[in-house]
């Protein structure tokens, strides 16, 4: 079995798709929640892999910006299940019938 994190940013609240999301996701193995704010401490913990890259200072001050939801979720393969369900980082490669295929609008707001 595999753990791990989902993080509905702050796009995915304000356009009221928090309901969506997690309902797509609980079906194959939703494990814990929590509605939170990130804090500047730990969104630069949680996106350490992309410092010095030229959206990083946009990616953390967006994350901080208003509040997320952040979800434990645990499957066999539990990883690919995840990624496969949500699809690629950007909208533009997200396949129809996936989260992101069905409402990202764009790799900045990709939920
Ligand atoms: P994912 O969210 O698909 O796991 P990560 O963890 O590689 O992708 O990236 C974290 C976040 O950084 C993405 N959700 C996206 O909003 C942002 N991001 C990644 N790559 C880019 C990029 N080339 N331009 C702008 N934002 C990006």
């Amino acid at each position: 079995m595999e753990q791990t994190l989902v993080l509905v940013k702050p796009d995915g609240v304000q356009r009221g798709l928090i309901g969506e999301i997690i309902t797509r996701l609980e079906r194959r193995g939703l494990i814990g929640m929590k509605f939170m704010q990130v804090s500047r401490e730990l969104a630069s913990t949680h996106y350490e892999a992309h410092v010095g890259k030229p959206f990083y200072e946009g990616l953390v001050n967006y994350i901080t910006s208003s509040p997320i939801v952040a979800m434990v979720w645990e499957g066999k393969d539990g990883i690919q299940v995840v990624r496969t369900t949500m699809c690629a980082t950007n909208a533009a490669a997200a396949a129809p019938g996936t989260i992101r295929g069905d409402f990202a609008v764009e790799i900045g707001r990709n939920l």
